[in-house]
């Protein structure tokens, strides 16, 4: 509890350009969540590198998905919006959970599994470790909820372990976290294959919508999208690429999948595929043009960051230093 608020958090890698399926089924709804809870979103730069990442590269992504953040509508005053290499404890607490899980857990991760089987030529022990990592982000806050998609549910399940484990062995020291269900978030998938997610890692540049994405390529993507030979806008299970388009389209006009049925009862795919096009062009526009305001803004961005680093270091460190006493590590002397 942080001013008598649960604390939640969640983060994102700067890894790969955003796509629409980060912005509605993550961020967007990341947005009123400080109304109830204590929030912390980090830019995870320190898992990024468990893959070999360009340095300015890197070093420029953090600095657009912060961007990003409060483009999207986090308030970096009511959100501590920061790097996580900022601050030091996410490392040193891994290094002591480290101690504490074990080989045979890390080697069930299935993200283990498929980052390993992708960069056969880079299988470093931090990819190994990553979720060592993830746990320390976690645990070093006190986080009471966690919102993360479904692929990062094992994650979590290890920090629990790992919390309950530690606790197990010195008393109360950890809150264990709980995944964050909240209204159901809808699951956008691939335009191009819609029985997979829409990921910012697949190679079909067409598949995705980028947040960046002109209106241009964005109407030309929609029209490209994989449906049906049905010819008829229905919500159901057997059409998968005009339930994703429904989806898409309700969760950028806050409408339910009978209503958009009903408006396009009669309609062909090329009605609708436009029509959702435009819906994504509504929502997207504003946020690229709030970005591009606030990407120039040095000052302010710079700020912000030292700021929240500052608060997500005084937070930490509180943890860390019950932490460092209980496994028995010697006093600092003041
Ligand atoms: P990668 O392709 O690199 O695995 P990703 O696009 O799957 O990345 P993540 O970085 O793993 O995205 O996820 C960031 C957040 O966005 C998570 O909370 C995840 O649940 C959410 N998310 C990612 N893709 C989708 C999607 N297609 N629909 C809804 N939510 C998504
Ligand atoms: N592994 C997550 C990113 C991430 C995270 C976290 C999410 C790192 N640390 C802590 C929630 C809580 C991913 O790849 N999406």
């Amino acid at each position: 509890m942080i001013d008598g608020k649960k604390v939640l958090f969640s983060g994102m890698q700067a890894t790969g350009n955003l796509t629409l399926g980060n912005y509605l089924g993550a961020l967007k709804n990341w947005v009123n969540l400080c109304d109830d809870y204590e929030c912390f979103y980090s830019v995870v730069d320190l898992h990024s590198i468990t893959v070999r990442q360009d340095p300015s590269e890197l070093r420029s992504r953090a600095r657009k998905l912060l961007s990003l953040y409060i483009a999207a509508g986090l308030d970096p005053k009511k959100n501590c919006i920061y790097y996580q290499s900022h601050v030091s404890g996410h490392a040193e607490l891994a290094w002591i959970l480290n101690c504490f899980t074990y080989m045979g857990e890390l080697n069930r991760m299935t993200q283990f599994k498929d980052k390993s089987s992708k960069h056969a030529d880079n299988i470093n022990a931090g990819l190994f470790t990553y979720p060592v990592l993830m746990a320390a982000d976690i645990l070093l806050y006190q986080t009471d909820v966690v919102p993360v998609g479904k692929d990062q549910l094992q994650h979590l399940e290890l920090t629990r372990d790992i919390a309950e484990r530690f606790n197990g062995v010195y008393g109360d020291v950890f809150t264990i976290p709980e995944p964050y269900l909240g209204k159901a978030g809808a699951k956008i998938m691939s335009l191009q294959e819609p029985e997979k997610k829409m990921s910012k890692s697949d190679e079909n540049v067409n598949a995705s919508i980028y947040l960046m994405d002109d209106p241009d390529t964005i109407m030309r993507k929609f029209k490209r999208a994989v449906t049906d030979s049905e010819a008829s806008v229905q919500y159901n299970d057997t059409q998968k690429g005009i339930h994703n388009l429904i989806d898409i389209y309700c969760a950028c006009k806050d409408v339910q999948p009978e209503d958009v049925v009903k408006e396009f009862d009669g309609k062909g795919y090329g009605d609708f595929k436009t029509a959702v096009g435009e819906a994504v062009v509504g929502v997207l526009k504003p946020l690229q043009d709030e970005y591009n305001r606030i990407i120039k803004e040095k000052d302010f961005l710079d700020s912000i960051i030292k700021e929240n680093a500052e608060k997500a270091q005084y937070y930490s460190t509180k943890t860390l230093r019950k932490v460092q006493r209980k496994v028995g590590f010697p006093d600092r002397i003041r």
